[in-house]
């Protein structure tokens, strides 16, 4: 029984050594290198290319590297007798909060202008924002979700959560999911932490961000899909959106054609909101195949019928 680990970022090398140092007991392969496809039990993806589970006869799970499973749905060669896993991790749940909370400081304080102005050598102080001004509503209340609300909710914001389900969040209002337009209407800084499914796919269009009080703000750490580009900048040139910050992206890295780059409003980051740390990461990968390998349920196992 093996370890197939499949991406094509040049970071492979980082995972094997993290498997090397921690469990250099299992057997771990890069898909790139020759190795015996019948051995391999799990495989360890991040945007692997499509069409490669077919090939192997004894996989039983295919292990995201991140939290998000968009793109293993995506993958013809999945199949639903396979079982899925993602990441949950604290470090990962520590930097999601980390960046959202700065984006929002960043919104208020207007530190992104202040970064325009210095290109320009203008001296110029503007009005800014105070906490009692701002109302955060994050969609998508699941790991990711719920722990960046309370951070905030810590910190003095009035914070406000949408998901399918509703949630008992001390000191949080919550929505359930058709009460969505009652959340959008208390809204003006919008947090997306949704997964990319089916049902959330190009969420963020003109339609929802018209029932966001006039002048609202996009934070959007999820991904690329859920916004509809033109959407955006259309309601930021009407002034019903005042900007956003965008930390993903459809197709990754963003074209340098987009025209979000050039975009006073716009502040692009490039999928760094919370990246998964190896060496963090591996420990759960190895309590979860030595789960497979003694026939015990997995940890962060995907509801693959629910589709995250
Ligand atoms: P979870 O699965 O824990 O949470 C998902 C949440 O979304 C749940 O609250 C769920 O509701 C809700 N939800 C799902 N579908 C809908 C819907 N149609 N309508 C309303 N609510 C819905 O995911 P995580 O919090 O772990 O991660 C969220 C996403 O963040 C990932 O899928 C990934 O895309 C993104 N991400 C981005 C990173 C970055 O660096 N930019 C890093 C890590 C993750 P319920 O609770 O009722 O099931
Ligand atoms: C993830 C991500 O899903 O990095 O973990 O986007």
């Amino acid at each position: 029984m093996a370890i197939l680990l499949i991406r094509q970022d040049g970071k492979t090398s980082q995972w094997l050594n993290a498997f090397k140092s921690q469990a250099s007991q299992i057997e771990c392969f890069d898909y790139n290198e020759p190795h015996p496809k019948e051995t391999i039990t799990m495989a360890l993806v991040w945007k692997q290319p499509h069409g490669l589970f077919e090939q192997y006869k004894n996989l039983k799970c295919v292990a995201s590297m991140g939290a998000g499973v968009d793109f293993i749905f995506e993958d013809p060669s999945f199949h639903q007798e396979l079982l899925m896993t993602r990441v949950v991790d604290p470090l990962l749940i520590t930097d999601m909060e980390e960046f959202v909370t700065a984006q929002v400081y960043a919104y208020m304080k207007g530190l992104y202008q202040y970064h325009s102005q210095q290109s320009l050598s203008l001296w110029q102080q503007n009005p800014y924002l105070r906490k009692k001004d701002i109302t955060i509503g994050i969609m998508g209340m699941g790991v990711l979700g719920s722990a960046t609300a309370k951070a905030l909710s810590v910190q003095g914001f009035n914070v406000l959560g949408w998901s399918n389900s509703k949630k008992q969040i001390e000191g949080i209002t919550t929505y359930e999911k058709v009460d969505l337009n009652l959340f959008l209407e208390k809204t003006n800084v919008l947090v997306c932490l949704l997964p990319l499914t089916p049902d959330t796919n190009g969420i963020l269009n003109e339609s929802l961000f018209s029932k966001l009080p006039r002048g609202a703000y996009l934070i959007h750490v999820a991904r690329g899909p859920h916004l509809v580009g033109e959407d955006l900048i259309q309601s930021i040139d009407k002034g019903q959106m005042c900007g956003a910050a965008i930390d993903v992206f459809p197709t990754e890295p963003l074209d340098t054609k987009s025209p979000f780059w050039g975009h006073s409003k716009i502040h692009i980051t490039p999928h760094c909101a919370s990246i998964s740390s190896p060496e963090s990461v591996v420990a759960q990968i190895v309590v979860n195949y030595n789960r497979l390998t003694s026939h015990q349920p997995l940890l962060n196992q995907v509801d693959t019928l629910k589709g995250y």
